[in-house]
């Protein structure tokens, strides 16, 4: 189904008014980089990728893997939207045992490609994904959505060098470039600039985007080249940790927390008059 830029953008809306709201379920989450990884989510599954609610392991499916297992929060209610679980299933959402604890867990959650939330190897997993279609001469791609902060993990260099070693064109990297990580700037942590030319040396294909921006978004998407191509592709999207909401955009303290019924409301007034529609 086709939709138009402005639905994607409702879409967006929609789906950080729930990360707001299960998050409450259990008292907090990963709200930081849940919001800000939004419309690169939406651009994947309203838009982009091909899947099957039906069948969540349809063979001929994109995979999907998120490597920042912690935002959880921004992927389970697109998900449920899909149709792959009904929403009840996130109700005891980071209690022990339940399906939705606070990573991605493929075991329990249909519609989950790989279990992910130790940080530093959802590009590895999605480098063995993509050779493995490669062998089988397959048409579908590998996404990895990366947290900047999780590039500091060695792994990621490693799988990026093995993919370009491996001419896997079906393989997209995708960077929540927000800026942040747990401990502060990832500047000051650990450099990541000049970030565009090093995937480049890598030998990736780079594109850098503003990660809000729902119509750059779908033309990055659109412009991938086949999956049987040479080149993989990384998409660097700068990001707002927090987006949406006025009190945690760029604040690196809002990385996990808990609202508080007066935050609540007051962030679910800020995205209800952040409707396209209504602006
Ligand atoms: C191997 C590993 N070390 C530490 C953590 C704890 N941790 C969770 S989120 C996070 C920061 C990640 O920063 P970034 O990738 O920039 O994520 P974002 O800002 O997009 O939320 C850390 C260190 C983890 N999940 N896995």
């Amino acid at each position: 189904m086709h939709r138009s830029i402005e639905e994607l953008q409702e879409k967006a809306v929609e789906i950080r008014k729930k990360i707001l709201e299960i998050s409450a379920i259990a008292g907090g989450g990963h709200l930081g980089g849940s919001l800000s990884m939004v419309e690169i989510l939406v651009a994947l599954y309203y838009h982009a990728m091909r899947y099957n609610p039906k069948e969540p392991r349809w063979p001929q499916r994109d995979r999907f893997v998120l490597s920042k297992g912690h935002g959880i929060l921004g992927l389970c209610p697109i998900l449920a939207d899909l149709g792959f679980y009904p929403e009840e299933l996130w109700q005891d959402y980071g209690r022990l045992d339940s399906a939705f604890g606070m990573h991605p867990n493929m075991d329990k959650i249909p519609g989950i490609d790989m279990s992910t939330g130790s940080l530093g190897h959802g590009l590895s997993v999605g480098v063995g994904m993509a050779l493995a279609g490669r062998l089988d001469q397959a048409d579908w791609r590998v996404f990895v959505l990366l947290g900047d902060g999780e590039l500091d993990e060695g792994s990621n260099w490693e799988a990026a060098m093995s993919a370009s070693h491996f001419q896997l064109g079906n393989l997209v990297a995708i960077i929540d470039r927000n800026g942040l990580q747990v401990d502060g700037s990832t500047e000051e942590v650990m450099a990541l600039e000049p970030l565009a030319e090093k995937w480049r040396a890598f030998g990736w294909r780079v594109i850098e985007l503003d990660g809000h921006d729902l119509h750059q978004l779908v033309e990055a998407l659109d412009s991938l080249p086949p999956a049987n191509s040479t080149q993989p592709t990384c998409i660097i999207a700068k990001t707002v940790k927090g987006k949406g909401v006025s009190f945690m955009e760029g604040k690196g303290e809002w990385h996990y927390g808990g609202l508080d019924e007066e935050h609540t409301k007051q962030a679910l007034e800020e995205l209800e008059r952040s409707h396209p529609g209504r602006r």
